[in-house]
C-alpha cells in the first residue's frame, strides 16, 4: 500500500519550505518530495561562480517571522549565494524542516486516480505515494537546458551547467575557459571566471542590456538601521509594481525635457541594483520612440566602457530594445573585454558546427578547452511541470492540456487537475518572487483550510474561469514590448522540441493587482474554486 498524506509538496526550494510550516500550521499530514539532497532550490542548485541576487537583500527573504528578521544578519547589499543558502538552511533547521521532507526524490509521475478522489506520486525509484493535496512547489527556473549542439557528450574536459555547479570547489587558475551564454548567469559567471582563467572565451549568440548592480557590504550599523525599517520595507514591497523597492517613475519618458530625462538615466545607471530597469519612466516598454531612447543611453555606456570599438558594438543587443528581456545586473562585466586573457566569439558570425573532445569548432576556427561552462538557461516556467507526468481527471495530460501555453485559474489552479495547487507557476506575477511566494502559499493554505473546514472534496476551477482568466493574463500582454521577443519570459527555448513560439505565460498586470483579485476570490467564499457536488469532468 503506497502510504499517504493530506498533503505532497513537490520541491523545497522557497515556495516549498514556506509550504510546509504553513501545512504544519493546519495539522494536515505533509510529505516533500525534493531531488536535490538538501535545502534551497534555486540556490541550492545555482552554486556557479558569481551567483548573486540582483535584488536587494533584505526585500527578498522571508518576512513571515519576526524573530528571524530580528535575528538574521546580512552581509552584502546583494548577497551571494552561499550566502543565501546558508540563511534557507538556517530557516530549515530553525523550524525543523528536515524532518518532513524526503531527499534525492525526483517526482517521474503525479497521476489523480478519479475515483478515490487522490494524487498518487510515483518517485523516479519507483516508489509510490499518494495525497489528497498536491501542491507544486517546482520553481520557474529549474529546468536546465543544455545546448543543442551536436557533440556536447564528446568533451573530455571538464563541462558544467550553471544550474548543476558541483558542490566542490572548481578552480579556472592556468585554465583555457569557454562560456557558453549570455543571460544573467552567463554574465555573472563570465566576470567571476575572468580573474583567474588563463583564458576565457565567450560564445555570444545574443547580446543582453546589462547595467550596473553596484553591490556592497553591509556594515553593522547599516544592518541596524535595516532592521529597523523592515515594516516600511516590506510594506513598499506589497504596493509597487512587481514587489521590488524600485516601482516605474510615473512620469512618461517624453514628459521629461531632454536634460531631465538625461540626469535622471544617469542618476538611475549609477545606483544600485533594478532601478533602471523597473524604477525607470513607466512607458520604456510600451512606447517604442521611449524604449529607443533608453536603448541609446545604454547602448553609449557600452561605448564608452569597451575599449574596442568593434567587440563594444558586438555587445549592444540590436533585435531587442532595453529592458524587453531580463536586465542582468553586472558588476565591471564590460571591462571584463578589454582584458588580454578575454576573447568574445560572435556566433552569429561564425555559428558553432560542434563540441569536439578538445573545444568547440565553429565555422570559422578550432578552439581548445581545458573547461567549457554551459550558461544556456532553462526551459522556463512550464518546463519543470513538462519534465513530470501529470495526468489529471480521465487521464488528460498537462502537458497536452498546456500544449499550445498555460492555461490557468489565478495562476494557481487549472481545469481537470482538482487538488493540484501551484506555487509561482505560470499566470501570476513574478517580479520580487520571495513577496508573491508568501502571499501565494498563505493563500494556498487558507483555502486547503477552508476546504477541509468545510469537507470540501474538491479544489477546481470551472473551464469557463480559466478561459476567462487565461485571456485576462493575454490581454494584459497586449502592447508590452517584452512579449514581443524571444526569452525565457516568452517561453521561447532554442534547445527544446515545441518551445520556438512566442507565448504569454506570466502575469504582466501589477502585483497588488493580482493579489486583488486573489484575495477577492478568498472572500468570496472560493466559488470559483470549490463545488459541494463533485464536478463533473
Ligand atoms: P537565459 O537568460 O535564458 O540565457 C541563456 C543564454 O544561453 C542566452 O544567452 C542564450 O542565447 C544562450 N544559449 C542558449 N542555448 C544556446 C545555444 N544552443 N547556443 C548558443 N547559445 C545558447 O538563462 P540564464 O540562466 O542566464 O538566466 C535565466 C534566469 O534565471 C535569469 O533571467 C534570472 O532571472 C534567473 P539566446 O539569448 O537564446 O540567443
Amino acid at each position: 500500500m503506497a502510504q499517504h498524506f493530506d498533503a505532497i509538496v513537490i520541491g523545497a526550494g522557497m515556495s516549498g519550505m514556506y509550504q510546509l510550516i504553513k501545512l504544519r500550521e493546519l495539522g494536515l499530514s505533509v510529505r516533500v518530495f525534493e531531488a536535490g539532497t538538501d535545502v534551497g532550490g534555486t540556490w541550492y542548485w545555482n552554486r556557479y561562480p558569481g551567483a548573486r541576487f540582483d535584488s536587494e537583500t533584505y526585500s527578498y527573504q522571508f518576512s513571515f517571522d519576526k524573530e528571524l528578521l530580528a535575528t538574521w544578519d546580512w552581509h552584502e547589499h546583494f548577497a551571494p549565494q552561499p550566502e543565501t543558502l546558508r540563511y534557507l538552511n538556517h530557516v530549515a533547521d530553525k523550524y525543523d524542516l528536515r524532518r518532513d521532507i524526503q531527499f534525492r526524490s525526483r517526482v517521474k509521475a503525479a497521476h489523480y486516480l478519479d475515483a478515490s478522489n487522490t494524487w498518487q506520486i510515483t518517485l523516479e525509484d519507483g516508489s509510490q505515494y499518494t495525497s489528497h493535496f498536491l501542491i507544486t512547489a517546482v520553481g520557474p527556473l529549474s529546468a536546465p537546458t543544455m545546448p543543442a549542439i551536436p557533440g556536447v557528450d564528446t568533451f573530455k574536459g571538464e563541462s558544467y551547467h550553471t544550474a548543476r555547479w558541483p558542490h566542490e570547489p572548481v578552480s579556472f587558475e592556468g585554465k583555457r575557459v569557454a562560456v557558453i551564454g549570455t543571460g544573467a548567469t552567463g554574465v555573472q559567471t563570465i566576470q567571476e571566471v575572468a580573474k583567474t582563467a588563463k583564458t576565457l572565451a565567450v560564445f555570444q549568440r545574443t547580446p543582453n542590456w546589462c547595467a550596473p548592480l553596484l553591490n556592497r557590504p553591509i556594515t553593522p550599523e547599516e544592518m541596524q538601521e535595516i532592521r529597523a525599517g523592515y515594516d516600511a520595507l516590506f510594506q513598499r514591497c506589497m504596493e509597487t509594481f512587481s514587489c521590488f523597492i524600485h516601482t516605474p517613475d510615473p512620469r512618461n519618458t517624453f514628459d521629461a525635457t531632454p536634460e531631465e530625462r538625461e540626469a535622471f538615466w544617469e542618476k538611475l545607471y549609477a545606483s544600485p541594483g533594478f532601478g533602471i530597469w523597473v524604477g525607470n519612466f513607466k512607458d520604456i516598454l510600451t512606447n517604442r520612440e521611449a524604449n529607443a531612447a533608453i536603448s541609446a543611453f545604454v547602448a553609449n555606456k557600452i561605448r564608452q566602457r569597451v575599449k574596442d570599438p568593434v567587440i563594444a558594438e558586438k555587445l549592444i543587443p540590436k533585435n531587442h530594445g532595453f529592458g524587453t528581456r531580463r536586465v542582468p545586473m553586472e558588476t565591471k562585466y564590460y571591462e571584463v573585454y578589454n582584458q588580454d586573457n578575454v576573447t568574445l566569439v560572435d556566433i552569429n558570425e561564425t555559428p558553432i558546427a560542434c563540441i569536439t573532445p578538445t573545444g568547440i569548432k565553429t565555422s570559422g576556427a578550432e578552439y581548445e578547452f581545458d573547461m567549457i561552462i554551459y550558461a544556456t538557461g532553462f526551459d522556463a516556467i512550464t518546463g519543470a511541470f513538462d519534465r513530470i507526468d501529470f495526468r489529471g481527471v480521465g487521464g488528460q495530460k498537462l502537458k497536452d492540456r498546456w500544449k499550445y501555453g498555460p492555461e490557468t485559474y489565478l495562476g494557481m489552479s487549472t481545469r481537470g487537475f482538482p487538488n493540484m495547487l501551484m506555487l509561482v507557476g505560470p499566470h501570476m506575477a513574478l517580479g520580487n518572487i520571495p513577496r508573491t511566494i508568501e502571499f501565494n502559499v498563505e493563500w494556498v493554505s487558507d483555502l486547503i483550510k477552508f476546504a477541509v473546514e468545510n469537507k470540501i472534496d474538491r479544489i477546481e476551477p470551472s473551464e469557463e474561469d480559466v478561459q476567462k482568466w487565461t485571456d485576462h493574463v493575454k490581454s494584459l500582454g497586449e502592447g508590452n514590448m517584452t512579449f514581443e521577443v524571444n526569452s525565457w519570459m516568452t517561453g521561447v527555448n532554442s534547445n527544446v522540441d515545441g518551445k520556438q513560439v512566442r507565448i504569454i505565460n506570466r502575469y504582466s498586470g501589477s502585483a497588488p493587482d493580482w493579489r486583488r483579485l486573489c484575495t477577492e476570490e478568498a472572500e468570496r467564499g472560493y466559488t470559483h474554486l470549490v463545488h459541494r457536488e463533485p464536478a463533473v469532468a
